[in-house]
């Protein structure tokens, strides 16, 4: 069993409590239906004008994608980003969003489907559903019974990034602390950090499940003392926080911010993009020793689409092996798509923060959803910890 064989593997054993509070019926956790045989229609039946509206993350998304789609199908693609997965959760509950594609984190995706706000998918125009890996699809039928609505665009984890350089020298003679997410969450280390600069993600769902993590809760719970536990204790690390974003790529890169919670993926591209910019930050993703949280974004069609047909030729078009593995490639983000993994390049594959080991995968946190109660709870606590300082 290669690396990436094994990581998909891994993540297959990680995913299965992905929705576990909310399980689906039995019946339903089934392969893929995309794999029996079913009629396929090409994607040039799309009888629709030929317009595509995606909402999808920033910084997601391989250079040529949009570009190559237009292209060969002559539909012309309007591509916008959000921030996080509560502006996303926003814009779909309002409804009428215009956007025939939308790309939700697992976490938010399970009650976008319960609420009514995505549509189901047509399979029959998405034969490369096929690409995808059958155990790791069947196992997230607990969160999309029968994967009737998600599509996986990537995954990777919740972690600490730093700047290696300016970290050391900041901490002085603190040696660097055995569990990194002491780094941002921990006022001995955060006072001594705080002169380069801490960079947190901007979203109640980012923080605080890493926060509840931390303090050994589970990083899902909907119980409202333990967001309570999770604000007081974020509260103390408040004043050494200066950076608040959902694109920490460039402060990092750019030396504005020298430790980070946030996406490991972002952690690589930084890594990557300090390199290119001939700079002397060293940018290093860093694998906490109780774990990271991982995540799954998925592509999703909101129920009002009014391009679903274009939408399905865009999801086939990227569960191409090449197209899938461009996304990896050149944003270590990992795919679910097990026909690209050949595709994947050495250089990433055998990145041990992209595609992680045995060992390492074992202790990451498993996604899960959280009730509306309790986003509601998170984001209360959120605004408290953001605003006090
Ligand atoms: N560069 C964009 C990365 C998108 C990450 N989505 C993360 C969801 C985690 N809850």
């Amino acid at each position: 069993m290669n690396r990436k064989t094994l990581a998909l593997a891994l993540l297959v054993l990680a995913v299965t409590a992905c929705g576990e509070k909310e399980t689906a019926p039995s019946s339903a956790v089934v392969a893929p239906s995309a794999t029996a045989a079913a009629p396929t229609l090409p994607a040039a039946t799309s009888t629709e004008e030929k317009i595509l509206n995606i909402y999808n993350w920033a910084d997601y998304i391989s250079a040529n994608m949009v570009a190559d789609f237009e292209k060969e199908t002559g539909i012309k693609v309007n591509y916008q980003t959000f921030e996080n997965n509560e502006g996303l959760h926003a814009k779909l509950v309002a409804g009428n969003s215009g956007f025939d594609l939308v790309v939700p984190g697992a976490v938010f995706a399970k009650s976008q489907i319960d609420g009514g706000l995505l549509m189901k998918l047509d399979k029959s125009r998405i034969p490369n559903l096929g690409n995808l890996d059958p155990v790791i699809m069947s196992k997230l039928a607990s969160v999309d019974a029968g994967n009737d609505y998600l599509v996986p665009w990537a995954w990777s984890y919740t972690t600490v990034g730093i700047n290696k350089g300016k970290v050391v020298k900041a901490l002085g003679s603190t040696p660097m602390p055995d569990n990194a997410w002491d780094l941002v969450f921990n006022p001995t280390y955060t006072a001594k950090l705080k002169s380069c600069g801490i960079a947190y993600l901007d979203s109640p769902t980012e923080i605080i499940p890493p926060a509840m993590h931390y303090l050994g809760r589970s990083a899902y719970s909907n119980a409202p003392a333990d967001h309570k536990a999770a604000g007081e204790m974020l509260a103390k690390v408040r004043p050494d926080i200066r950076i608040f974003t959902s694109t920490m790529i460039d402060d990092l890169a750019g030396g504005k911010a020298c430790v980070a919670l946030g996406w490991a993926g972002d952690m690589n591209i930084a890594h990557n993009r300090a390199i290119e910019n001939k700079s002397t930050n060293d940018i290093e993703v860093l694998l906490p020793k109780t774990g990271g949280l991982i995540f799954f974004d998925s592509l999703a069609i909101p129920k009002d689409a009014k391009h679903p047909q274009n939408a399905a030729a865009f999801i086939d078009y990227f569960l191409r092996p090449e197209v899938s593995a461009s996304l990896t490639n050149e944003l270590s983000y990992a795919t679910a798509n097990k026909a690209a993994l050949a595709k994947v390049t050495p250089e990433i594959a055998q990145n041990k923060t992209v595609f992680v080991d045995a060992e390492v995968m074992a202790k990451m946190v498993s996604p899960s959803s959280f009730s509306n109660e309790a986003r509601e709870s998170m984001s209360n606590v959120y605004t408290l910890f953001k605003k006090s300082k």
